[in-house]
């Protein structure tokens, strides 16, 4: 894997202004956003009783490493949790790092490559259009690959929402 990319997912008020605060969020922290996926409204996966997503994958550019890159993805949760948790009392975006390059690590806090991408179609077919050979560090396998033998049904709509 070549490559640091981000899953970003919002199920709960205005999902599409939800992902664009973010991406402005962790641009203004210094994070370049060098690609993105098409926006998917996706079937909840885990937890059926719950709205459906939106779901976006970016790739991105940092110098941090991946643990203050983790630190800011949690910093903007949480800031727009803040507002989120006295408008709405629920947790409105997620950011999940995905892969940091090659970098495989086990901590408490942070899990490389993120250890769901393999069961989930949320992830995988917005992974796929923008790093679709990219392997995997530890099963060597491709986006592709992981996507055609991922076993999850759940739907997946390709949206026409743009950041
Ligand atoms: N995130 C979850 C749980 N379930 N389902 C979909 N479709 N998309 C998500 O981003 C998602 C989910 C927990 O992070
Ligand atoms: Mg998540
Ligand atoms: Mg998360």
């Amino acid at each position: 894997m070549n490559g640091i990319y981000l899953l970003l997912g919002s199920n709960l008020g205005d999902r599409l202004n939800n992902l664009r605060t973010a991406c402005s969020l962790l641009q203004q922290e210094g994070i370049k956003i060098l690609n993105e996926s098409s926006i998917y409204e996706t079937e909840p996966w885990g937890t059926s009783d719950q709205p459906w997503f939106l779901n976006i994958v970016l790739q991105i550019e940092t110098l941090l490493d991946e643990k203050t890159l983790l630190d800011i993805c949690l910093k903007v949760e949480q800031e727009m949790g803040r507002v989120r948790l006295e408008k709405w009392g629920a947790r409105l975006i997620d950011i999940d790092v995905l892969y940091f390059n090659d970098r495989v690590l086990k901590t408490d806090k942070l899990l490389l490559p993120h250890p769901g991408i393999e069961d989930r179609r949320f992830t995988l077919l917005p992974l796929c259009e923008i790093a679709a050979e990219e392997t995997h560090p530890i099963s060597n396998q491709s986006q592709a690959e992981l996507l055609s033998k991922c076993k999850d049904e759940l739907d997946c709509r390709l949206t026409e929402f743009h950041l």
